[in-house]
């Protein structure tokens, strides 16, 4: 194998270079996707990739992808990327760690004048976070058929803004089709954003799946009426209907224990006043297993609560499964050529199955596929204060390069 190692100070001075696009007060990032940071972040990646000789292409759906030529295009692209948009909190590397190791690999490429027999192509996927407009992986999603071009544009975020006149907005509606190309592979290099790594002095994760989740929204329609002079016995108060489902939901996860996980991660309180008793309670419930019967007994019971409080409160309770995502298992092939490059890099690697959901979920329909994790600081990622070591960032990137090296070279010998 060509003895080809990135140069991770420059790979650093990108991380730090995007994460002042968005930057927060308190040092981490909020870039929503489609809003101007998002654009900022994009127009610069786009820049930089044709600055590093790629052709870029944007899709409808505002995926981007930058091409380095092969020595034989008739192979179908290797893909390596991941995303550029963050959390409303986020921190500097979830994401946009993965799409900036893609074009740390194609200037590493070009100081070796080094050129892969398959093409390759860095990718940013629009929409990963699903946090401003759900479902999450939703270009990529698009892009593996999982979801329709029309049922994108047609999403509104809670503002009422359409997805479709956001793209627009901010120039990245492209014309190419979104799905209209072959994969040969996809890589996707991300921190683990919990502690598994970090707790064993691991280097490298060899991600062989990603667990199975499901989002729900509720919505609880009780009365506003006045917080001083209404009677308790009187009252249609959602948010305490909201308080015991939230408190039950919590305990469906530990009734899975230990690897169930059960959010509640946004809450709307109509008409959110002091002192009113709140008429409507909009919430959701984020419900995660590895094992996809298991998630569904969690659904079950989640459910079997929500109608137990509705009952005992006789307050009207709507729930919506507005988006689910089976587990999923990646190529073994992809795999191994992870597994090869983190020993030959000398590496200690392990196993392990993503707790976060990630691109690679969907383009695993369409692509094979791998992931490859590094630790991150305590585990914590959705968080401003989420951190990496500068060697783990470049442990990562070289396995990456690594995998997508074996994997072309098996691909030349016709493996
Ligand atoms: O929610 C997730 O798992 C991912 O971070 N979007
Ligand atoms: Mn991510
Ligand atoms: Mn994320």
């Amino acid at each position: 194998m060509p003895n080809l190692r990135v140069n991770g100070e420059r790979l650093w001075a990108t991380i730090m270079e995007t994460a002042k696009m968005g930057a927060t007060a308190r040092g981490g990032i909020c870039r929503l996707t489609l809003t101007d940071a998002d654009r900022q972040v994009r127009n610069w990646f786009v820049r930089e990739c044709q600055a590093a000789g790629s052709a870029v292409t944007v899709d409808e759906m505002g995926n981007i992808f930058a091409r380095r030529p092969g020595k034989d295009s008739s192979l179908p692209p290797i893909a390596i990327g991941s995303h550029l948009d963050t959390q409303p909190t986020g921190g500097k590397f979830d994401g946009v760690y993965g799409v900036l190791s893609g074009l740390e690999i194609l200037r590493t490429l070009n100081d070796a004048d080094y050129t892969t027999s398959a093409p390759l192509e860095v990718v940013s996927w629009t929409n990963e976070e699903g946090s401003r407009f759900t479902p999450p992986m939703l270009a990529s999603g698009v892009f593996a058929g999982v979801f329709e071009r029309d049922f994108a544009y047609a999403l509104e975020d809670r503002g009422g803004r359409k997805f479709g006149e956001e793209l627009g907005r901010i120039g990245y509606r492209g014309r190419v089709k979104c799905g209209d190309h072959k994969l040969g592979a996809y890589f996707e290099l991300h921190i683990e954003q919990g502690p598994v790594l970090e707790t064993e002095n691991q280097t490298i994760g060899v991600v062989t799946g990603v667990q199975s989740q499901s989002w729900y929204e509720v919505t609880v329609t009780g009365r506003e009426s006045h917080a001083g002079s209404t009677p308790m016995h009187l009252r249609q108060d959602a948010m305490v209907v909201c308080a015991r489902i939230v408190e039950a939901t919590h305990q469906v996860a530990l009734n899975h224990a230990p690897l169930a996980v059960s959010t509640v991660g946004l809450v709307e309180v109509r008409p959110n006043s002091r002192n009113v008793i709140p008429g409507s309670v909009f919430f959701t419930v984020d419900l995660r297993h590895p094992d996809d019967a298991v998630l569904r007994r969690m659904e079950e019971e989640f459910k079997v609560v929500v109608n137990g409080v509705a009952a005992d409160m006789g307050i009207k309770v709507a729930v919506v499964n507005n988006w689910s995502s089976p587990s999923v298992k990646f190529d073994e092939d992809c795999l191994g050529a992870v597994r090869a490059a983190a020993g030959d890099l000398g590496y200690r690697h392990r196993d392990i199955v993503s707790g976060a959901g990630h691109d690679a979920v969907y383009i695993a329909r369409v692509a094979p596929t791998a992931m490859i994790f590094v630790p991150c600081e305590h585990g914590i990622s959705h968080n401003e204060e989420e951190k990496a070591e500068p060697e783990h960032v470049t442990a990562g990137a070289n396995a990456l390069l690594g995998a997508v090296i074996v994997h072309d070279n098996a691909l030349r010998d016709g493996a």
